[in-house]
């Protein structure tokens, strides 16, 4: 698991994917592989590039090894995703904020979990929130975020929705690193989940 995480620090992914499917055959799940070595992984870079020691190339190189182990890893982590939909859930990063990485990893262990996630992708400004809401239907809708400047966009989707008349529809569930539980109360979110599973739990409870 250290030599992988050192793989994805470094933006090797050659030997990332090779590593990740070695561990595999070991028998490590996709989980431990995912919260052992690739999260960490991604703290390192990014301490490194609080540091001044890594730059932004370093950061796109480090983040792409990521994705492709998250390719590997995605189909397991939504194995015996259910067919019968609990629910659906729209899920997006807010304007302005290109990270995936956390979002993609909601959207496997919900889908896991049996929601129907429906993924707007990055960069989504509020207006296109509410359009999926009134398109879709969720019973939840899931904001990221992990810039501090574009947290403020979260305040815009929540001011949207209730000004379309969506507000009691749905729940509004808030993440990302720069997230707490007390930035959610204030804008007037339901919930802030620190990880995918604290959001599955959640959801769980929701629809009872
Ligand atoms: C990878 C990365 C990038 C990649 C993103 C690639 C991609 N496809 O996502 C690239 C290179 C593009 C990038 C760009 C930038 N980045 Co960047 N990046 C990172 C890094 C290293 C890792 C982020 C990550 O993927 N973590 C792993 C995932 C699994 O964790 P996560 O996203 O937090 O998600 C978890 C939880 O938060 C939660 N979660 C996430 N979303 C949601 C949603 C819901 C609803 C719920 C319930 C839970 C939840 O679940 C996840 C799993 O547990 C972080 C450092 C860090 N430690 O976070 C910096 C970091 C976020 N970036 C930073 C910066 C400054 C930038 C840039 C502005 C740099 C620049 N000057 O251009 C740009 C901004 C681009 C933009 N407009 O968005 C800063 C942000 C500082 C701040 N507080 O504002 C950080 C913290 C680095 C640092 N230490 O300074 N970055």
């Amino acid at each position: 698991m250290e030599k992988l995480k050192e793989l994805v620090v470094e933006g090797n992914n050659k030997d990332t994917v090779e590593r990740i499917n070695t561990l595999l055959e070991e028998g490590n799940s996709a989980e431990d592989i995912l919260n052992k070595a690739l999260i960490p992984a991604m703290d390192k870079v990014g301490e490194l590039f609080q540091k001044d020691e890594y730059y932004i190339p370093d950061l796109l190189v480090a983040s792409r090894a990521m994705e492709e182990g998250m390719e590997i890893l995605k189909p397991l982590l939504e194995k015996g995703e259910n067919t019968k939909s609990l629910g659906k859930f729209v899920l997006g990063t807010v304007k302005g904020d290109l990270h995936d990485i956390g979002k993609t990893l909601v959207e496997s262990v919900l889908k896991c979990a049996g929601f129907e996630v429906i993924d707007l992708g990055t960069d989504i400004p509020p207006e296109k929130f509410v359009e999926a809401i009134k398109e879709h239907n969720p019973f939840a809708v899931g904001l990221s975020a992990l810039l501090t400047i574009t947290m403020v966009e979260m305040e815009n989707v929540v001011k949207a929705i209730k000004e379309a008349g969506l507000r009691d529809k749905v729940r509004i569930l808030l993440g990302g690193a720069p997230v707490t539980k007390e930035f959610a109360e204030e804008i007037g979110a339901d919930f802030y989940g620190e990880d995918p599973h604290s959001a599955k739990n959640y959801l769980l409870s929701v629809i009872g």
